[in-house]
């Protein structure tokens, strides 16, 4: 078993091990890389298709995309649908072409339909529109799913010397919202964990006040990098169905109790503001997690405090070279 990892220097790929390790030549990366890693622009073709005749893998974890917050995908829209639909097109051909067995690409809660009945469960991913604030990250995602199962159909078994053999396996997985180490901390396009700790650190540093988007009402379910990666690699190794599978704590947390988390965490004791002119974006996006833990029996997930304390202490001691 060979493993090709995408998007090894994001939120889960640097949580991943794997034989080879692919960062996005579109990522603006400040951290210096280890001399293993190789740079490769997944939006062309030529190179994705390159990169997978040059290391022949037998296995892919997928996880690189175009990402951000709420602010990023507003401002965005066309190029979040653009870069991504490149992206998964030509690593799953790639792969394809290159005979690989087994796919597991990202997908994220966020693109389930916005009017749905709670808990949403995997079949309800093609059941409506997307919520508007990230329709273009959404619908690409979305075709990640098609694609997949578009070729388990037509490759999935073949033929060889009469008998049957197995072909593309190509699975997606649905993690809810991801935080960690190693995140985007920009401020205006990153998601509200690292946005959040990344803004009490300055206002820590310059005793102004912790400002929040919005109400700070919406409900999230966050789930911490590391255990994203564990829960991946196990799937990798014992997952045998194609259906999707989403990856959540099944816990939710407004975002008031994320800006108390935060603001613990990093011993602010300034004023806390909710900005009501920023947007609220989607209210909750309430998910089941029951395919994942029959799957997956007795596993544990990290508490939303442990995991921001882990979050803030890797981003103030790497403060200086972090993305932010
Ligand atoms: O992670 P986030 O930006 O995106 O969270 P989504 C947005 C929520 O956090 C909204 C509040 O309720 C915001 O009002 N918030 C408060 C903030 N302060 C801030 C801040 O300073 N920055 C940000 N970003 N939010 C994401 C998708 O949707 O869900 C991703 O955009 C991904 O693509 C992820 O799929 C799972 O949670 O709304």
């Amino acid at each position: 078993m060979k493993t090709l990892l995408t998007g090894a220097g994001g939120l889960v790929g640097s949580t991943i091990e794997a034989d080879i390790r692919v960062m996005g030549r579109t990522t603006p990366w400040k951290v210096p890389l280890p001399a293993s890693n190789c740079w490769y622009d997944l939006t062309n073709f030529d190179d994705t298709l390159n990169l997978f005749e040059e290391t022949q893998p037998t296995h892919v974890i997928h996880t690189a995309a175009k990402v951000g917050g709420l602010g990023a995908n507003l401002a965005h829209m066309g190029e979040f649908y653009y870069d991504n639909m490149l992206i998964n097109l030509n690593v799953l051909e790639a792969a394809r072409r290159s005979g690989v067995t087994k796919v597991i690409s990202f997908m994220s809660t966020c693109i389930f339909p916005a009017d749905v009945k709670y808990p949403i469960t995997e079949d309800m991913l093609h059941d409506g529109e997307p919520h508007s604030s990230n329709f273009g990250y959404a619908y690409a995602k979305r075709m990640l799913d098609v694609q997949s199962r578009a070729y388990n159909e037509q490759y999935g078994t073949t033929m060889v010397d009469g008998k049957f053999s197995f072909g593309t396996k190509y699975i997606t997985v649905i993690p809810t919202n991801i935080y960690g180490p190693n995140d985007n901390f920009e401020l205006e396009n990153s998601h509200v964990v690292p946005a959040l700790i990344h803004k009490c650190y300055i206002a820590k540093r310059d005793k102004t006040p912790f400002v929040i988007w919005g109400s700070g009402k919406p409900l999230r379910e966050f789930i911490f990098s590391e255990d994203v990666g564990k829960i991946t690699k196990s799937l990798l190794d014992t997952y045998a169905d194609t259906d999707p599978i989403i990856i959540s704590t099944g816990v939710e947390h407004s975002i008031r109790d994320v800006v108390i988390s935060i603001a613990d965490a990093m011993d602010f004791q300034g004023p806390i503001i909710y900005d009501d002119r920023r947007p609220d974006g989607q209210y909750k996006k309430t998910t089941s997690n029951k395919k994942l833990i029959n799957q997956l029996p007795g596993l544990e997930f990290t508490p939303l405090q442990e995991g921001i304390q882990k979050t803030v202490d890797w981003f103030v001691a790497n403060y200086e070279n972090c993305r932010k």
